[in-house]
């Protein structure tokens, strides 16, 4: 499976955001809002921890024909047969594209994290299968944003699917998709949402539809 959707709207599953509910339950809480890919981005989970709760996410997405994304490792992605693996810009030190691309075999997603045009324009002309591009507003989990000056020419010069990520929730979507973002990316706009089901699918139903919100 190496297809990555034409618009997604991608959820990155961090329990530490909400201690309240379990890991597999915020998924199951996500999935049910119709999100396109789950990434497993667990910092603080034992190696043990992350491979067997990797394990049930990915047979959960594959049920409900979800993406499922490890982050960090593609040696863990691999353990728990998910669709593929999400670096980090300081990942790429213990895991080049190349060594990467060799763990994870050409039918399996590589994406990349990138925070300037000057990333970007490298990861374009790599063996990714998507591009990350952010924190667009600010964020709990960055202590900086690059806003949304360079969205247009990035999505203008792209060679692959681009996914914006960073403070992006209801109320702000609309400028990344006017601008023609296709692929959006949120932690709290769904883990802090009181209904993340329900957020989920009016996330969901605006990146399908542009402004229109059927909820
Ligand atoms: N990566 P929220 S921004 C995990 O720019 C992450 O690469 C980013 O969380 C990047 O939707 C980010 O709550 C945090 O702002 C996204």
């Amino acid at each position: 499976m190496k297809n990555y959707p034409e618009k997604s709207l991608y959820f990155v599953l961090t329990s530490s955001y909400n201690l309240a509910v379990t890991t597999v339950e915020i998924a199951k809480n996500a999935i049910l809002g119709g999100i396109d890919i789950l990434q497993m981005r667990e910092k603080n989970f034992s190696e043990t921890k992350l491979i067997d709760t990797g394990k049930e996410l990915a047979m959960l997405c594959k049920k409900n024909d979800v993406v499922f994304i490890v982050n960090d490792s593609p040696i863990i992605a691999k353990q728990v047969n998910a669709d593929g693996v999400h670096l980090g810009q300081e990942d790429l030190h213990k895991f080049p594209l190349t060594k990467t691309r060799q763990i994870l075999g050409q039918d399996k997603i590589i994406g990349l994290s990138t925070h300037s045009m000057e990333q970007f324009e490298i990861a374009n002309e790599s063996d990714l299968d998507y591009i990350a591009f952010g924190p667009i507003f600010p964020t709990k989990t960055k202590n900086y944003f690059i806003g949304t000056e360079d969205v247009e020419k990035v999505l203008t010069i792209a060679k692959k699917p681009i996914v914006f990520i960073g403070g992006i929730n209801f109320s702000n979507i609309d400028i990344l998709l006017n601008k023609g973002a296709k692929n959006i990316a949120v932690i709290s706009a769904i883990i802090n949402s009181a209904n993340m089901t329900r957020t989920a699918r009016q996330l969901k139903s605006k990146i399908s539809d542009g402004e229109k919100c059927k909820l």
